[in-house]
């Protein structure tokens, strides 16, 4: 014995029911695929004149494993350095590449790993934007706009 008053509530349950997962497969539809993405990057100049420039940034895996075989730039020299600890020294050594997971961040950070510029010439002031084309294994070449920033500005630092 079904009265009218429960099929009502049977109907909008259901077009409840119907509503959200039109939203669901909606946000499904925008998120994906995700894509290595590098933001937040920087490049800061040296101290000292003539010495390298560090270049600092988040890299967001994509939505498959991939690896970064390298940076360059028209106006620099451009390697990829880890630090270590050895035998009580931080020390920096170049990496021939850098495995990106799906979906994981990586922070390229003063005192682990960055990018070290050298050659940048000194007309290069804090401001400017500079061109670092990043190349992927499988994402390819991604051009990524990476402001100058002064040694001396931690504005960026306390990530
Ligand atoms: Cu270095």
């Amino acid at each position: 014995m079904t009265s009218t008053k429960n099929l009502g509530a049977i109907a909008v349950a259901v077009a409840v029911l119907l509503l959200g997962a039109a939203l669901v497969t909606g946000r499904l539809a925008h998120s994906a695929p995700a894509k290595i993405a590098i933001i937040g990057a920087l490049v800061r100049l040296p101290v000292v004149p003539g010495r390298p420039a560090a270049g600092h940034f988040i890299l967001n895996g994509g939505a498959k494993p991939d690896r970064l075989l390298s940076v360059a730039a028209p106006i620099a020299r451009i390697e990829m350095h880890k630090t270590v600890m050895a035998n009580g020294a931080m020390r920096m050594t170049p990496m021939e590449m850098v495995d990106v997971p799906a979906g994981k961040a990586i922070r390229f950070k003063p005192g682990g790993k960055h990018l070290m510029l050298f050659g940048l010439p000194a007309s290069v002031k804090p401001g400017d934007e500079l061109t670092l084309t990043f190349t992927f294994e499988k994402a390819g070449a991604i051009p990524v706009t990476a402001v100058a920033q002064s040694a001396t500005d931690d504005s960026h630092a306390h990530h």
